[in-house]
């Protein structure tokens, strides 16, 4: 039994109290409008937006933000997502790292580009271990008890399983992942694509246009996930269709619902007023239009809902645009057009601190027969950030600089490596100089290399990169693997010999 406290009194807040309360875990709900709360609940304890579900007595509404957090296994976080900076900044003194948090807010901070988690954590600082929960789950649907799945994704998959652990019973199911920043990115703008359902289901259109556009709206989403270092497969995932189907469809989709009175004429401003809860596909869309533009990505469904709620178009003109814009192959691009394009963007686009809050590593290596220490360092290095650059020494550097005589060429070092979930680009090591360039022309925040380099290449840090040398993996190396084949080769060449003797008939 876990003691659970809750930030926010809304749907979500609620339907997950009564969720883990009927799980027997101890559960604490606080909320900035306590005395709304004790007045929407005044004992009856069914929440206005939840009518047919019963809260359990056990779940305690609590005024104070101390109380609420101090003595929790776990904090969630189940505020609307203009209020989690605030919020976590005021409850930051009493969170300490032994406690997990639990975001269940979606959306990306204007100003800032950045996601719940990356706000949560920088409000929090580091060493707190933030998991964000993200999937097809309709608050109203979880406190009914009807099956749910849903992503708890965290880059420490531990603490992620331990999230898993605590919340999967028979109405919740759970599933870990590690790509926080495809499963942030889908929560945040699959609420602009349910806008856009919703406008176009306003508009009269039928079941045909909610399928395009949810189909259309995954492949923008998707594209523009490929240029901050997203995972495909999280698209396809509960994070990304999953959601995107139930907020894009649902009568539960306050997104959807906006959308539709927004498509049937009615001033954006009056239509969050009738839906009376937030409308997190607004909220998102000024910083999605902002990172789209950073990356010159093409998201055109995104863009006609922004210029529906900017009114600069009517939502039949909007449709319309849609429909006449050039004609199109439905095949992704090639990946080389991809790796192109998002390279020359990454190297042009980037800002320190980048849209989105993307964190980006640098290692440098020979990586010849690549073998487990390499990749455990690599695993740890991408650990650090969100995105991570292997620079591989070419043939010619390793020759004349390093003395070495890979056994794999530079093409094939780089293939392999390519290969590898932890790296995103792969670029060739021409001299030992180039570091100091390197670092600003990646923009890169952190510089790591194994241990046995420790202190050769502090003065990185004079370019403003953190440097960081990691542990390296006892035993193996790509010379050691060489040794011992060598070794083995002579023994199987003597006995071989010593073979020939015993059999030889002569
Ligand atoms: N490594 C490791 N554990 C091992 C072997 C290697 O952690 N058992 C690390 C090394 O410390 C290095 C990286 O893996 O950070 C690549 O190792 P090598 O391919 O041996 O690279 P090296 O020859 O050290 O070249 O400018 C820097 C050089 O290019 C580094």
């Amino acid at each position: 039994m876990k003691k659970i406290g809750i930030l926010g009194s809304g749907s979500w807040g609620m339907a997950l109290a009564k969720l883990l309360a009927d799980s027997g875990h101890s559960v604490e709900v606080w909320s900035v409008d306590f005395s709304d709360l004790e007045k929407q609940f005044d004992g009856s304890y069914i929440h206005k937006n939840l009518q047919n579900a019963i809260i359990p007595a056990s779940v305690q509404l609590v005024g104070n933000l101390e109380a609420l957090c101090k003595g929790k296994d776990m904090i969630l976080v189940a505020v609307a997502s203009v209020y989690v900076r605030e919020t976590m900044r005021k409850a930051s003194a009493f969170i300490s790292s032994k406690q997990i948090v639990v975001s269940f807010s979606k959306g990306i901070e204007n100003e800032t580009n950045k996601t719940m988690s990356e706000i949560i954590s920088e409000e929090l600082g580091a060493g707190i271990d933030v998991v964000i929960m993200s999937g097809p789950s309709h608050a109203e649907e979880v406190a009914l008890e009807l099956p749910t799945t849903i992503i708890a994704s965290c880059s420490n998959e531990q603490t992620a399983q331990i999230v898993q652990k605590t919340f999967s019973n028979h109405v919740l199911r759970v599933y870990t992942n590690t790509d926080t920043k495809g499963v942030e990115l889908c929560g945040a703008l699959k609420n602009i694509i349910a806008l856009a359902t919703g406008i176009a289901t306003g508009l009269g259109y039928g079941d045909n246009a909610k399928a395009a556009i949810i189909t259309r709206g995954l492949a923008e989403m998707q594209r523009l996930g490929a240029c901050i270092g997203c995972k495909s497969e999280t698209f396809f995932g509960l994070a990304g269709i999953g959601d995107l189907i139930v907020t894009a469809t649902s009568k539960h989709s306050r997104n959807f619902r906006c959308g539709l009175l927004i498509g049937q004429g009615i001033p954006v401003g009056r239509a969050t007023e009738i839906i009376g809860m937030a409308v997190e596909g607004l909220n998102a869309l000024p910083a999605a239009i902002q990172i789209a533009d950073t990356y010159q990505v093409d998201m055109p469904i995104i863009r006609s809902v922004q210029a529906v709620v900017t009114s600069h178009m009517t939502p039949m003109e909007a449709g319309r645009s849609l429909m006449s814009r050039e004609m199109k192959s439905e095949q992704t691009r090639s990946i080389p057009y991809v790796e192109t394009i998002l390279d020359q963007r990454l190297k042009s686009n980037l800002k320190k601190n980048g849209e989105f809050g993307m964190k980006r590593v640098i290692t440098y290596g020979t990586f010849d027969l690549l073998h487990y220490g390499h990749i455990n360092l690599l695993k740890r290095a991408k650990a650090l950030g969100d995105y991570l650059i292997v620079v591989i020494s070419t043939d010619e550097f390793n020759w004349n600089e390093k003395h070495k005589k890979c056994y794999f060429t530079y093409e094939q070092r780089k293939a392999l490596v390519e290969a590898l979930r932890y790296v995103d680009l792969v670029i060739p090591e021409n001299s030992w100089d180039q570091k100091r360039t390197d670092i600003h022309e990646y923009h890169v925040d952190t510089f790591v290399m194994g241990d046995d380099w420790k202190g050769k290449f502090d003065f990185l840090r004079e370019e403003g990169a953190e440097v960081v040398y990691l542990p390296r993996t006892p035993e193996i190396s790509s010379s050691q693997i060489k040794h011992d084949l060598n070794a083995a080769a002579d023994v199987g060449e003597s006995k071989t010999s010593h073979d020939d003797i015993n059999t030889d008939p002569s």
